[in-house]
C-alpha cells in the first residue's frame, strides 16, 4: 500500500490528532521502525524526545534545510548520538535531502544514516556524536565561535551574526567529565546563546541511574552560573516552548532545561526500562506503542502526507530567512567590504594574500632556542595576518608560548579577544576547539604533550571529522627534565601518530618550526599536532645542511654524503641534533652517512614512491632511528636490519642533559650504533 493510501486508511483516532501530534508520532514511529528494520539501534530515546526535538525544529530553530551551511543558522546538536534516528527522522521530514529509503537503510553499509550522526556524511549533522559528552562540549565551542564572530564582524546597524546553539543531551553526557569542564566554561563566559536540554529519564544501559548517579543537576548548573529551567512533562510542547522562549531571551547566561521524560514512551512493557535504551522493541511492542499513539498498527515507515507537507514548510521558512540574511549581508558588504571579504575567506577556508609573509627565517645559532619559543614567534607572525586564528592554553600559555601579543583575552566582556583561557581543562579545550573549527575558525589549543592523553577523545574526533584544529603540545620528551616521569611523554608520539588522518609534527629546529606552521595553516581537512621542545635546540646552519623547506614533504635529507650512503640516521625533533653531530663524526672517519629529518611521518607517507626511495633508498638497510619516545612503529623505517635508539620505558626526574646521557641519547652512542650496523664498530 502506498503511504498516501495508508494515510487515508488511518484510524479515526490518528486523523483527529493535531498536526503537532501527528508529526511527533511520525518521528516516533519512523525511529522505531528504522531500528527494528536494522535490528540494531536505540528506539527509546527518540520515542521520548520526539516532542522536544519537534518543538525546537518547528518553533525555534532558524535553519535552512536546503542550505545546511547557511552562515547564520542556529546549530542543533544531538549529543546523545545513539538516539540518531531522532535526528535522521527530523532531517528527512524537514527536507535535508534524506529520503525514506535512507531511513530504511539505517546503520547499513554506505547509507546516509549511520549508527551515530557523522559530520560531513549526512547533510544537517553539525558534529559527529556518540562518544558521550562530546556533542555538548562541541556546542560550547560553537557558542564561543558565534560570540567571537559576532563581536568581530557585527557593526552598529549590522547585526549579521546572532545565532543560537541548541544541544540535547542525556545522563551519559552529563556524567562524562568533559561535560563538567565545558559547562563550567560556558557559565564562566556567560554564553547566553547556548541552550542545553537534558533528557532526565533516569535510565542508562545498566538500569536506573540511581545505581551510579545522584548529582543534583539543577544545583550543579546553577553552580556553574547557568540559568536552569525545568520541564516536568516531555510530552507537553507548550511547557517546552515556554522554557525555550525563556532560554533564548536570557541576556547573560547559558540555559539548561531539565526535561523529565520516559524512555520508550508508549511501549506497553518497555517504557521506563533499560531495554528500551538500546534494543529494537520487537514487533509486539511496536504494535502496542503504535496503538497507544493511535497509529495504524501494521503500518511501517508511515508518513502521513499532511505531516510531510507541514514539516517541509521548514524549507520555505529557511529559504526566506536565508534570503533576508543575504540582503543584510549585501548591505554590510557594501559598507564593510574588507570585513565581508574576511568572512568569505573563512567560509571558503582561504587564507589572506601574504598570510605567510612574516614567517621568520632564523639564522644559524649553535645555542638556538626551544622550538616552543620559535613556534610562539611564528604563531604571532601568522596571527597578525589571519584574524580568525585564535586560541590559547590549558593554563600553560607562559610555557607553551601561545599568547598573541597585543590581543585581548576572550572573556565575558571581550568576546572579540583572541587569547583564550581554557583553565586546566585539556579535554574540554579540545572539544571546544572542535566546535570552533566546525564554525569556520582556525582554533588552536596548547598544553604539555603528556596531557594530550587527557584531550585524546576529542583529538580523535577532530581527526574523524577532518577539522583543521591545531594542537600545540610542548615539553615533548624527557628533555623537559626535572618534572620527571609523570610529565615526560614516552608513548604519546606513537599514540598520536596512530590516530588516522592526524598529522603529527615534531620539528627539529627553529626553521623546521616555520615550515611546519606553513604546512599546518594550509590544512583544510586534517588536524595537526605540533610537538615542541621545552629545551633549547641549535638552529641548524642551512647553508651547510639542506633547507628546512624539505619539512613540507614530511621527511627530507638533511645532511648527505657523495653517492649511496652506507648508513642512514633518521630522527625527529630534539634528537636530530644528535644525529647531525654523529654525522659529522662519522663523516670525518670516512663513513658515507646520511641524516634524514622526519618532522611529519604522515606527510612523508603521502609522497611519491620515487621521493620516498630517494630519501630512504631501499638498498640501504643500515639505519639508525633516534627518538626519545617509545620504539613501537620505528621498525617501519628501520626494517629488521636497523637499530632503534628510543626510550620504551618511563623517564625519570633529573636535569635533561643527565637524562639524555643516562638513557643513551648521545651523539657518541648514535655513531656507535651506526658503526656497528656497517661492521665498523669499535
Ligand atoms: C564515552 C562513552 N562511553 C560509553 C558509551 C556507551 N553508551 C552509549 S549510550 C550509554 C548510556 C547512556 O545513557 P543515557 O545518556 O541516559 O541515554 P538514554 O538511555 O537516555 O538513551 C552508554 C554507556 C558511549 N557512547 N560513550
Amino acid at each position: 500500500m502506498s503511504d498516501s493510501l495508508k494515510a487515508a486508511a488511518m484510524p479515526l483516532e490518528t486523523r483527529r490528532q493535531s498536526i503537532d501530534e501527528l508529526s511527533i508520532n511520525t518521528i516516533r514511529t519512523l525511529s522505531m521502525d528504522a531500528v527494528q528494520k536494522a535490528n540494531s539501534g536505540h528506539p527509546g530515546t527518540p520515542m521520548a524526545l520526539a516532542p522536544l526535538a519537534y518543538t525546537i525544529f518547528e518553533r525555534f530553530l532558524k535553519h535552512n534545510p536546503k542550505n545546511p551551511h547557511w552562515a547564520n543558522r542556529d546549530r542543533f546538536v544531538l549529543s546523545n548520538g545513539h538516539a540518531s534516528m531522532l535526528l535522521y527522522s527530523l532531517l528527512y521530514l524537514t527536507g535535508y535531502g534524506l529520503t525514506l529509503d535512507d531511513l530504511k537503510t539505517f546503520r547499513q553499509w554506505n547509507s546516509k544514516t549511520p549508527g551515530h550522526p557523522e559530520y560531513h556524511h549526512t547533510p544537517g549533522v553539525e558534529t559527529t556524536t556518540g562518544p558521550l559528552g562530546q556533542g555538548i562540549s562541541n556546542s560550547v565551542g560553537m557558542a564561543i565561535a558565534e560570540r567571537w564572530i559576532a563581536a568581530h564582524f557585527n557593526r552598529p546597524g549590522h547585526e549579521i551574526f546572532n545565532y543560537t546553539t541548541y544541544a540535547i543531551c542525556g545522563d551519559g553526557d552529563l556524567m562524562e567529565g568533559v561535560s563538567h569542564e565545558t559547562a563550567a566554561m560556558a557559565g564562566h563566559l556567560g554564553l547566553s546563546n547556548l541552550v542545553w536540554m537534558y533528557d532526565n529519564n533516569h535510565i542508562t544501559i545498566e538500569g536506573s541511574t540511581s545505581l551510579a548517579y545522584s548529582d543534583d543537576v539543577h544545583k550543579r548548573f546553577e553552580g556553574y552560573h547557568w540559568n536552569v529551567l525545568h520541564v516536568t512533562d516531555a510530552n507537553n510542547t507548550d511547557q517546552i516552548a515556554a522554557a525555550l522562549r525563556t532560554a533564548t531571551t536570557n541576556p547573560d547566561k547559558p540555559t539548561m532545561i531539565i526535561v523529565d521524560s520516559h524512555i520508550g514512551y508508549g511501549a506497553p512493557t518497555r517504557q521506563d526500562t533499560k531495554e528500551a535504551h538500546g534494543e529494537p522493541l520487537g514487533e509486539a511492542e511496536i504494535e502496542g506503542a503504535k496503538k497507544f499513539y493511535g497509529w495504524p498498527q501494521d503500518a511501517k515507515f508511515l508518513v502521513p502526507p499532511e505531516v510531510l507537507a507541514h514539516m517541509r514548510k521548514a524549507e520555505d521558512r529557511g529559504a526566506q530567512w536565508e534570503a533576508e540574511w543575504n540582503t543584510k549581508f549585501a548591505a554590510y558588504k557594501a559598507e564593510y567590504p574588507e570585513l565581508a571579504r574576511e568572512w568569505e575567506m573563512i567560509m571558503n577556508q582561504e587564507l589572506p594574500d601574504g598570510w605567510d609573509k612574516d614567517i621568520p627565517v632564523f639564522p644559524a645559532d649553535a645555542k638556538g632556542a626551544a622550538t616552543r619559543e620559535t613556534s610562539g614567534k611564528v604563531l604571532n607572525a601568522i596571527a597578525k595576518r589571519v584574524p580568525w586564528l585564535l586560541g590559547g592554553a590549558a593554563d600553560l600559555a607562559p610555557s607553551t608560548k601561545t599568547l598573541i601579543a597585543g590581543e585581548k583575552s576572550f572573556e565575558k566582556d571581550s568576546y572579540d579577544g583572541r587569547n583564550m583561557h581554557f583553565g586546566i581543562r585539556e579535554h574540554g579545550m579540545a572539544a571546544i576547539l572542535n566546535g570552533m573549527a566546525l564554525s569556520g575558525l582556525r582554533p588552536y589549543g596548547s598544553g604539555f604533550l603528556i596531557f594530550s592523553d587527557y584531550a585524546r577523545p576529542s583529538i580523535r574526533l577532530s581527526a574523524l571529522m577532518g577539522l583543521p584544529v591545531i594542537d600545540i603540545f610542548t615539553h615533548d620528551s624527557i628533555g623537559l627534565g626535572e618534572d620527571g616521569p609523570t610529565h615526560q611523554p614516552i608513548e604519546q608520539f606513537m599514540a598520536l601518530r596512530a590516530i588516522p588522518r592526524m598529522l603529527f609534527f615534531r620539528p627539529a629546529d627553529a626553521n623546521e618550526v616555520s615550515e611546519c606552521w606553513r604546512v599546518i595553516m594550509q590544512l583544510k581537512k586534517h588536524p595537526a599536532i605540533l610537538a615542541l621542545s621545552r629545551q633549547a635546540l641549535p638552529t641548524l646552519d642551512r647553508s651547510k645542511y639542506a633547507s628546512a623547506a624539505g619539512a613540507a614533504k614530511g621527511a627530507y635529507v638533511l645532511a648527505d654524503c657523495e653517492g649511496t650512503p652506507e648508513v642512514i640516521l633518521l630522527s625527529t625533533g630534539s634528537e636530530v641534533k644528535l644525529c647531525v653531530a654523529a654525522y659529522e663524526t662519522l663523516k670525518s672517519e670516512g663513513v658515507k652517512v646520511r641524516v634524514v629529518s622526519m618532522p611529519c611521518w604522515e606527510i612523508f607517507e603521502e609522497q611519491s614512491a620515487e621521493y620516498r626511495e630517494q630519501v630512504l633508498p631501499n638498498a640501504v638497510r643500515a639505519r639508525v632511528a633516534v627518538e626519545a619516545g617509545t620504539n613501537l612503529g620505528w621498525d617501519h623505517y628501520t626494517g629488521l636490519d636497523g637499530y632503534i635508539l628510543c626510550r620504551a620505558d618511563f623517564g625519570a626526574s633529573a636535569p635533561a642533559t643527565e637524562l639524555f646521557t643516562q638513557f643513551g641519547f648521545t651523539a657518541e652512542n648514535v655513531a656507535n650504533h651506526a658503526r656497528k650496523l656497517i661492521g665498523k664498530g669499535k
